[in-house]
């Protein structure tokens, strides 16, 4: 039986993406009844009730391994988080923010560098080498000079993602410069609402060729990080994982505890003092919350 993706789910239509088509298909009647419910991005097998394999319907949903809420998608695998070099100016706070929000959904991060026409060679790479020692995968790129296109399609291949960061940064124009074919709309931030005028309610995912999937929303809007366990913090940035096995307490938030892996790391310049000073503002926001919640 013929497997594929769910791209697009409109009223009892479900468009599943098979090798280079399409199909349109309805639910079993079973599954139906079941009340099984389908969501973009879920893994399906089908069959087709139509010879020229325009039509069908599905028959089985796979396990789904994650489903994210905003923008409501299964089986994501990665977040790109996008910032411009300039225009706006780059906000570090944010991404690191963002980096926990993505890592605390057990998702692959790739961090991609946009405008890097903006900029001159050095501060992009200086940005980029922060976060790459910091043990993120990241991308240079510009959307408008057509630069890194090819390492960004190649690390969508194989994977569904999510773009994220903040607005402007040229999400939607990255995706253009990609496949053309898309046409979505770049640089309208209505002022009213702050959104994009042609913000779809219903999620659908975007072929990126040649084996990528995009959701068409943009994810991790909402960055509060109310899943977060201030013990839990520190593993979510990655390069304090093995500085921290050297704190004297098993139980040190690498903050006002004595003999601390992480601090020492942060003096000898092994871990950045910016990346650290986030660290400690995002703890504070967790512990506030969990003394508010009294536990
Ligand atoms: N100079 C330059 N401008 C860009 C680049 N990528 C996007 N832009 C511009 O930045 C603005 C916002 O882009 P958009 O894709 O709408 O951002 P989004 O809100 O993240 O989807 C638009 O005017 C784009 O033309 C780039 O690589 N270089
Ligand atoms: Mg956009
Ligand atoms: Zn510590």
């Amino acid at each position: 039986m013929p497997k594929g993706r769910v791209i697009k789910a409109y009223s009892g239509h479900y468009y599943v993406s098979h090798g280079d088509t399409v199909v349109d298909c309805k639910l079993r009647g079973r599954l139906r009844k079941e009340d099984k419910d389908v969501l973009v991005g879920d893994i399906v097998s089908f069959t087709l009730t139509d010879p020229q394999g325009a039509y069908g319907v599905i028959e089985d949903i796979f396990p789904r391994k994650t489903r994210l809420v905003r923008p409501p998608v299964a089986n994501v695998d990665q977040a790109v988080i996008v910032i411009a070099c300039n225009e706006p100016e780059p906000d570090l706070e944010l991404l690191d923010r963002i980096l926990v929000t993505v890592a605390a959904n057990s998702l692959d991060i790739v961090i991609c560098l946009n405008k890097i026409d903006l900029v001159s060679r050095y501060a992009a790479d200086k940005t980029a080498k922060l976060y790459r020692r910091a043990g993120y995968k990241t991308i240079k790129t510009s959307a408008r000079a057509s630069w890194g296109m090819t390492r960004l399609r190649k690390a969508l291949s194989g994977k569904l993602s999510v773009f994220a960061g903040p607005s402007g940064v040229g999400k939607s124009a990255l995706l253009n410069s990609l496949e053309p074919g898309l046409r979505l709309e770049t640089g309208e931030v209505s002022a009213r609402t702050g959104r994009g005028r042609h913000t779809t309610r219903h999620a659908h995912l975007l072929k990126i060729e040649p084996e990528g999937y995009v959701a068409d929303t943009p994810g991790f809007s909402k960055l509060d990080l109310d899943g977060i366990d201030s013990r839990a913090l520190g593993y979510l940035f990655p390069e304090f994982r093995i500085p921290m096995q050297y704190c004297k307490f098993t139980t040190c938030l690498h903050h006002k505890e004595p003999e601390c892996g992480v601090k020492k790391a942060v003096d000898t310049g092994n871990i950045e003092e910016f990346r650290y000073s986030h660290y400690v503002k995002l703890l504070l926001e967790i512990a506030e919350r969990e003394r508010r919640r009294g536990r």
